[in-house]
């Protein structure tokens, strides 16, 4: 099918700290299997992560890294759109406009933004607040009909839907109503070291990154919290054996092994077996992924290649919503320069 009679796929991450086991397999892996059916974005969302403060030169190379890292978990630059959220200004454009046809009263009811206050008290500021409209740009600059997202985002996918609603009863149809799209499969892998709250980068020791060397890995899964239960025995029961339902739920999405197929596996086996297993399991893919990803990221000119095009791609897309929506705002056409 051609790409123009696809529907359109827009998700972004922001490079503000290393990718994980998590995003790998509750995100980029889903997005890997949408290539063939949908036009798909994928932004590295660098203006996102400046609403908290970011050390410059880290903040370079993990955008770069994340880059590399999308093309090593399989998302084929001829096929996907990846770019750079900054080099495409038309985000920024964008986003202005939209914070006009914004609520302070919607901004306020939103979640993140109520989180992130409260955990970076000393600096909330413009940006942290406005967040949900230039994301609300982003989505709606591609005329996107689908947002992968994280249950997290789903709230900041409906006030884009509420924005680009309200544009187009104001001035006609301008702007695609995007819907929020939540994978069923791998959507949320639970720290190793606390299996009741999800994976994230805030706790290193739970937490699996995409770069970790084969023994920080084995180590980790190790370390990982079972059930101190005294059946030590692999079964499927997250609410009573939290720790081993995600270990099973992550050894179940690396391998593609049933529940039912890894309990035989494992029958009178015990965790001291299970848990390097899995970490095996995991070690084994991610490798690939980690060489693929050191490769590319040594390849200066290929990865500028990568981002070049897809910026190119992106923007030719980009500049004729915007254009579309200065006409209707009443903007007097701009002269060649
Ligand atoms: P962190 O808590 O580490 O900062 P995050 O939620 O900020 O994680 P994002 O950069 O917002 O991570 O996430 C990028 C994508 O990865 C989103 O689609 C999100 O839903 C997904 N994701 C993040 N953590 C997990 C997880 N533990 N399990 C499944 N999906 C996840
Ligand atoms: N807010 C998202 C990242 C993000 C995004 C987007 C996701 C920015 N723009 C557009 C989907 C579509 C997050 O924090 N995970």
């Amino acid at each position: 099918m051609d790409n123009k009679e696809k529907q359109v796929i827009f998700s972004g991450i922001q490079p503000s700290g290393s990718l994980h086991l998590g995003n790998y397999l509750g995100a980029i892996k889903n997005w890997v299997s949408l290539a063939d059916e949908y036009n798909c974005y994928y932004c590295i969302v660098d203006m996102h992560s400046i609403t908290v403060r970011q050390e410059p030169a880290e903040l370079r190379k993990r955008a770069l890294m994340q880059l590399a890292q999308y093309v090593a978990c399989g998302l084929d630059p001829k096929e996907n759109t990846l770019f750079i959220q900054s080099h495409v200004h038309e985000h920024a454009e964008l986003g202005w406009v939209l914070n006009c046809y914004t609520m302070f009263g919607e901004l306020s009811r939103m979640t993140q933004f109520k989180d992130k206050s409260a955990k970076h008290a000393e600096n909330i500021n413009g940006g942290l607040f406005t967040y949900p409209t230039l994301m609300a740009a982003d989505i709606l600059l591609y005329q996107t009909d689908k947002v992968p997202v994280g249950e997290d985002q789903k709230q900041h996918v409906e006030l884009s839907r509420d924005i680009a609603i309200r544009f187009n009863n104001l001035y006609g149809e301008t702007f695609k109503v995007p819907d929020p799209f939540i994978p069923k499969v791998g959507a949320r892998i639970m720290g190793l070291s606390d299996p009741k709250s999800k994976m994230s980068k805030s706790d290193p020791q739970g937490c699996v990154f995409l770069m970790d060397s084969p023994d920080e890995i084995s180590r980790k899964f190790k370390r990982a919290v079972t059930d101190s239960d005294s059946e030590n025995c692999v079964r499927f029961a997250p609410d009573e054996k939290p720790g081993v339902a995600n270990l099973m739920n992550i050894y179940s999405s690396v391998t593609g092994k049933s529940f039912e197929e890894i309990e035989k596996e494992f029958a009178g086996k015990g965790y001291g077996v299970f848990k390097p297993a899995v970490g095996e399991a995991v070690i084994e893919t991610l490798r690939p992924i980690r060489e693929e990803a050191e490769r590319i990221l040594s390849d200066k000119a290929y990865l500028q290649s990568i981002y070049t095009e897809g910026a190119q791609k992106a923007s030719n897309t980009a500049r004729k919503t915007l254009r579309k929506v200065y006409k209707k705002l009443g903007f007097v056409e701009k002269p060649q320069l």
